[in-house]
């Protein structure tokens, strides 16, 4: 880790100097000698512009624009010219009842203004339309500027972090929470895009900057899908780290992905489709690539693709993103032989599931045509002989022998449903790693890193058209939830390993049993069998659910096994390492060699995963974003307050409302904590001339206030904690004292 160079004692004053001196200054790292607290971080005001953010500005041709009148930032009220709607920042807010939050949050929202601040918090609202905020003039008008100056904006918040990271050389981390829909994945989008716009750049670095700004629409193509929460619903998670290097340049990126719902592949729901790239395929690619894939241009022909019944949705293009998506890939690096192997795989999918079986005569499995299975296995480059033995066989190894046991027809499904996630499930992990490679930091000086995370929403459904049964949300303990979920030999993970484990007649059904026996009386745990007359009519026999703090959610076993074991056959997985197409045989190898290892079940991979990145998470600083849906039915400027009030609830925005304010609890006018304190520097004693703003500004660095330890207001100063004011308060004291005995001293004669 960098070591910030020594404390060079210089005063806040030569600081401030040699930052006005203006451009080609690097960020100095100095202690006030008045600093109370010795810190190496430069007596920066708060959120303020350090000398980094001059030098950015003028390396884009941005002009250097003072700050709102006189410096000041403009916090109570709020009222910058730009925004006269409600309060910009509910810290301000006059009552703290969730009614007024609700109507400050609809007053904004009625006239476009989507972003409102909690201290630094930033809350968002769906807008569900273009809202004209995201241009070039935007990020240009936030770059450098102090947090609370113009009206909230993404841009603001991700600005912040970045000039805290320079100024401080310490990573940081934006987390974007809110159910699906909500907008998350395009608030970092537009986070990305604004690192990518004001950073400065290099031609090299532009090159990286592309790969990481085109590495979005090639992982939504993969990943993302229709539900019936949202027409571009993320069903992986994503963290990625977004790397600088000292001068501020982002010079590489890196990306971890979580447990895409493979699932979706071989199922979707009424109303859902498959993930995007297979209609993108099928609508847009050319006449002549599906005819080299053996693909229809016609969505209904393929089982995959028909179940959810809604191959076309009005709010996507299929044929236009197919085109993002193709250029996307260019920039980042993937050849015409590559290409040709991914949509290869893709294909392969499609043809796979239009396989069908038949019964023989003794009951099992047979291939009804293989015009099908030609083509995935000319696409996968697999010998079509082998691959139709593997789907109908099993090969089971009995010393030197080997004996073919054939298949059921429900069983040979399951082995193609298989196949099928699996071939996607991996070529999806590989296409994250190639993506990482090309966006790879080739500059060795990478310092700190700007994490964000994107979460895939959980889905809240109405059940019989009520969405609630929590209506007095006290605060909730989630360690309740994570206990029931994953304590040892207890918990509902440890649980299903146990039963994927146990050999013979484990099912999906047993092993509810087992959750049944073990936590049957669990306040937060219901099945149909444990649950009330009234409960058990909205469960089926098969389920179980949780009542997590967001709302309950409905489990349905069946599966669970399978999904835990994610089991594919050996001669099938044998198959697929013999595999013509690179990008198969890649995969398949690296996963044997993994499994090999230390094989691992789903739920356990997944949980050490968050482990994981919950560590590295710790280590940095935190940058909160809360996105709110604004209504269900995706309507544009539509504001859906039952909803709202619910989604404020289980996110706790009103405690976190009432923390920042106690934060805040002393505020003094500028006028009256001048008059009492402006014995405390010689500058402003025994007479200030000028702003009582400004005097106290300088007070307050006087007395060595950290940045974070207070905020200028509009018209008075805000001060965390009561200990800041108490030193002051009590160096008053001794002063006024100093000044008697000295009067006294000066008039003995008289
Ligand atoms: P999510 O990421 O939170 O859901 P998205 O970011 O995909 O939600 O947003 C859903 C849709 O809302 C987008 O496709 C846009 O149409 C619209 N939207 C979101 N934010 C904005 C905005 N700032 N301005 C205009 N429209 C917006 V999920 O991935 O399903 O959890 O798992
Ligand atoms: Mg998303």
């Amino acid at each position: 880790a960098p070591v910030p160079p020594a404390c060079s004692g210089a005063t806040w004053k030569q600081w401030d100097q040699r930052r006005r001196a203006g451009p080609g200054l690097q960020p100095v790292f100095l202690s006030c000698t008045k600093c109370l607290l010795k810190t190496h971080k430069p007596p920066l005001r708060m959120g303020s512009a350090g000398p980094s953010n001059r030098l950015r500005r003028q390396r884009h041709g941005v002009p250097l624009r003072s700050l709102s009148p006189r410096g000041q930032l403009d916090m109570e009220g709020a009222l910058t010219a730009r925004d006269r709607v409600g309060i910009q920042d509910f810290v301000l807010l006059d009552e703290t009842t969730e009614a007024a939050f609700i109507s400050n949050l609809k007053k904004r929202f009625s006239k476009d203004l989507i972003y409102t601040y909690i201290g630094t918090l930033l809350v968002s609202v769906n807008p569900y339309k273009e809202v004209d905020i995201y241009n070039k003039k935007q990020m240009d008008t936030y770059m450098g500027i102090n947090f609370f100056e113009l009206p909230p904006h993404i841009y603001a918040l991700a600005d912040n972090a970045y000039h805290m990271m320079l100024t401080e050389f310490n990573n940081h981390f934006i987390l974007i929470s809110g159910e699906s829909g909500a907008g998350k994945t395009e608030a970092s989008k537009k986070i990305l895009q604004y690192y990518a716009v004001s950073c400065p750049s290099t031609n090299l670095l532009n090159t990286v900057r592309d790969k990481m700004l085109m590495s979005n629409p090639v992982l939504e193509a993969f990943g993302n899908a229709k539900t019936l929460k949202n027409d571009n619903s993320s069903r992986f998670g994503k963290y990625m780290d977004i790397q600088f290097n000292s001068q501020g340049d982002a010079v590489g990126g890196h990306i971890l992905n979580y447990l895409l719902e493979k699932s979706r592949v071989v199922h979707q729901n009424h109303g859902e489709r498959n993930f995007h790239i297979f209609y993108q395929l099928v609508e847009g690619g050319t006449d002549d690539l599906l005819r080299q894939l053996g693909l229809e241009r016609n969505c209904q022909h393929y089982s995959y693709l028909t179940q959810g019944e809604c191959a076309t949705v009005p709010s996507i293009n299929d044929k236009n993103d197919w085109k993002s998506v193709k250029n996307a890939l260019q920039t980042i690096d993937f050849d015409e032989t590559i290409t040709k192997h991914l949509f290869g795989i893709v294909a392969s999918v499609l043809h796979l599931g239009n396989v069908q079986f038949d019964i023989d005569n003794t009951g099992h499995a047979l291939l009804d045509k293989n015009t099908e299975l030609r083509w995935v296995s000319d696409l996968l480059g697999v010998d079509a002989q082998t691959l139709e033995e593997a789907l109908i066989f099993r090969k089971i190894e009995a010393r030197k022998d080997q004996v073919l046991s054939p298949f059921t027809v429900d069983h040979a499904i399951y082995a193609r449903d298989a196949l099928a996630k699996a071939i996607y499930g991996q070529t999806f992990t590989w296409l994250v790693n190639r993506i990482n490679d090309s966006m790879e930091n080739k500059d060795s000086t990478q310092m700190t890193v700007i994490g964000l995370l994107d979460i895939y929403g959980f889905e809240v459904f109405y059940v019989n058209s009520k969405r609630f049964w929590w209506e007095p949300v006290q605060f909730f303990n989630n360690k309740i939830i994570c206990d029931l979920v994953e304590e040892k030999h207890r918990g509902i993970i440890p649980l299903l390993d146990e039963e994927c484990l146990r050999p013979g007649d484990a099912t999906d059904l047993t092993f509810l049993e087992r959750l049944e026996e073990k936590m049957g009386n669990h306040p937060h745990f219901v099945t149909h069998k444990l649950a009330d007359k009234l409960t058990r009519k909205t469960l089926e026999r098969g389920d179980f659910r949780l009542l997590h703090y967001a709302g309950e959610v409905t489990y349905c076993v069946v599966g669970f096994l399978d999904k835990n074991n994610d089991l594919l056959y050996r001669n099938i997985k044998d198959l697929m390492c013999q595999s013509k197409n690179i990008i198969v045989r890649e995969c398949f190898s690296t996963m044997d060699t993994e499994n090999k290892k230390r094989p691992e079940t789903v739920a356990t991979q997944f949980k050490s995963s968050l482990l994981r990145l919950t560590e590295m998470l710790m280590a940095k600083e935190a940058w909160y974003i809360r996105c709110l849906k604004s209504n269900e039915s995706k309507t544009p400027g539509q504001f859906d307050e039952a909803l709202i009030r619910h989604q404020v609830k289980y996110l706790g925005l009103m405690e976190h409302l009432r923390v920042r304010r106690a934060g805040f609890a002393y505020r003094r006018k500028y006028e009256d904590f001048l008059k009492r304190y402006k014995p405390l520097c010689p500058a402003t004693w025994p007479h200030w001339r000028g702003m009582p703003a400004d005097g106290v500004e300088i007070l307050a660095q006087h007395l060595g206030y950290l940045p974070d330890e207070y905020k200028m207001g509009r018209t008075k100063i805000f001060i965390r904690h009561p200990r800041t004011l108490y030193a002051t308060e009590d160096a008053f004291e001794k002063c006024k004292h100093d000044l008697a005995s000295r009067l006294q001293a000066k008039y003995k004669g008289y």
